[in-house]
């Protein structure tokens, strides 16, 4: 559909004897220009100085200052997708195999502490009862409160503990662990032969000091949109994406786009799903996806990672949207289709890109959070260097050999999405960002009391950090 005033503006030129070719016109319908009139008037003038009566491109560009500026750097690296690493590992044997590359990974982690030289592994401790403090390091397997006491059982490779809490500070820390996360644990035998919880150390992360690009390059964090979905905010996106080439100057300087899963709205993700979408096959959905996201102008890189609604396998670590749906997507230049979890270098800058799945386990049984505050959440992720600790709860996770949900180095930007609500925090210098959603609220979320924010594209300058937002979805 032509606008009222593209089509008046085209008209003069046509009269005045002018051509314009389809890359100009295809610009013109995709940009909202003001002044449009007044733009196409001086271009003719101009070129009818020149003698040359074709507009292009080019001369749209220039006279509307959207050339693009060639020194802002957009060098990406894909530092790790689980895409091709991923096995079929079956079984008790896959579980074991998992759990024991998560604790050697994370016993790693701690081992640059002082301490980690006195660890000693739990068969060994309960053998020799020794009277002296000990350490030892394991997953969480299960805790309990009774009266004014905690009880804790940590599993390593050797063996499974007891352990009991009776310091009111290390009870807190005790009940904001968990389940299945690493610790590292002092003890000491007490009177009646229990072994006591002298303090609780977490992996955590050191004070981070982030890599920056050497440009002000924007970068811009998406997730959720659920293309084809019937509440899926179609108008809202590509508003988005026209602003994306239009003169305004932080949409000038946009070199890469994150989108951090639930790219499509799936088929048979929840009961009764199929009332609810307006494409009922998962094809029609990316295809529909692709329709909209090629409008992304080419200089834009744009990273897709998976969430629990795209196809592909459910269980984490999950590969990339498979290729055999031969939308074109996987062979286009500037997209780049990755597992989840992801991690790409943006111009030097780190970002972990992670749908965020296990945040439903985690609210559900961790006291103290909550769904409107996703950041809080992924900083535990951080604190457990993991990102999907607790097994066996919503969140299928697959018997990898390696457990690729460890978060074995430090990001710059930590980035997920699923909860369909915005927020960004900083954490020992960490950018931790969620995306919200370009989907309206669901009868199903309505049901369970969460307000998502919508609509809202999240933008980081990604030499200053500073994170800016632009609501696409006010209007309603
Ligand atoms: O998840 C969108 C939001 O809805 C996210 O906050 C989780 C929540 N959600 C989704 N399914 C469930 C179930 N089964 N129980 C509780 N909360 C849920 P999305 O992945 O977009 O569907
Ligand atoms: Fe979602
Ligand atoms: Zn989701």
């Amino acid at each position: 559909m032509m606008k009222k005033e593209l089509s008046y503006a085209l008209d003069y030129a046509l009269k005045k004897g002018f051509q314009i070719h389809p890359n100009a016109l295809e610009l013109l319908e995709r940009v909202e220009i003001k002044d449009l009139e007044l733009t196409i008037k001086q271009i003719v003038r101009e070129k009818s100085k020149q003698k040359r009566f074709l507009i292009n491109q080019d001369d749209l560009e220039d006279f509307l200052g959207l050339k693009e500026d060639k020194k802002l750097l957009n060098e990406h690296r894909v530092l790790f997708d689980p895409t091709l690493k991923i096995t079929t590992a079956e079984g008790i044997e896959g579980y074991n195999a998992l759990f024991s590359s998560r604790f050697e990974k994370l016993k790693k982690i701690v081992s640059n502490r002082p301490e980690a030289k006195l660890l000693k592994s739990i068969s060994l401790i309960i053998s020799t009862k020794s009277k002296e403090d000990m350490f030892l390091c394991g997953l969480l397997s299960e805790r309990s409160s009774e009266r004014n006491i905690t009880k804790l059982t940590i599993d390593d490779p050797t063996g499974t503990i007891e352990t009991i809490v009776f310091d009111k500070d290390l009870q807190k820390i005790a009940q904001g662990l968990l389940i299945d996360q690493f610790v590292f644990v002092k003890i000491n035998l007490g009177k009646n032969g229990g072994f006591i919880v002298k303090d609780l150390i977490v992996p955590g992360i050191p004070e981070h000091v982030s890599n920056r690009s050497e440009t002000e390059t924007y970068a811009v964090f998406l997730s959720d949109l659920h293309i084809g979905s019937m509440y899926f905010m179609e108008k809202e996106l590509n508003d988005f994406i026209s602003w994306l080439s239009s003169p305004d100057p932080v949409a000038r300087k946009i070199r890469f786009i994150l989108i951090c899963g639930d790219l499509v709205d799936g088929v048979g993700i929840y009961p009764g799903q199929d009332k609810e979408l307006v494409f009922v096959n998962v094809e029609d959905q990316l295809k529909k996806a692709v329709e909209i996201l090629e409008k992304i102008p080419k200089h834009i890189k744009i990273f897709i990672v998976p969430g629990n609604h795209d196809p592909g396998r459910r269980a984490l670590p999950q590969p990339a949207i498979p290729e055999k749906y031969e939308l074109g997507l996987w062979n286009k230049e500037n997209f780049f289709v990755l597992g989840n979890p992801s991690i790409v270098s943006l111009n030097g800058v780190k970002v972990l890109l992670y749908h965020g799945q296990s945040i439903d386990d985690v609210v559900r049984t961790t006291p103290g959070l909550s769904y409107d505050k996703p950041t809080e959440v992924m900083r535990r992720f951080l604190q457990a260097r993991h990102l999907s600790p607790i097994y066996g709860s919503q969140t299928p996770i697959a018997p990898e050999t390696e457990d690729m949900m460890v978060i074995d180095e430090v990001p710059d930007i930590f980035q997920a999405g699923h909860v369909h609500v915005v927020g960004f925090d900083t954490y020992r210098g960490v950018l931790i960002l969620n995306s919200g959603a370009w989907q309206h609220q669901t009868p199903f979320q309505a049901g369970v009391g969460i307000t998502p924010t919508t609509g809202i594209a999240v933008i980081v300058n990604l030499k200053t950090f500073k994170v800016y937002t632009k609501d696409f979805g006010s209007e309603d």
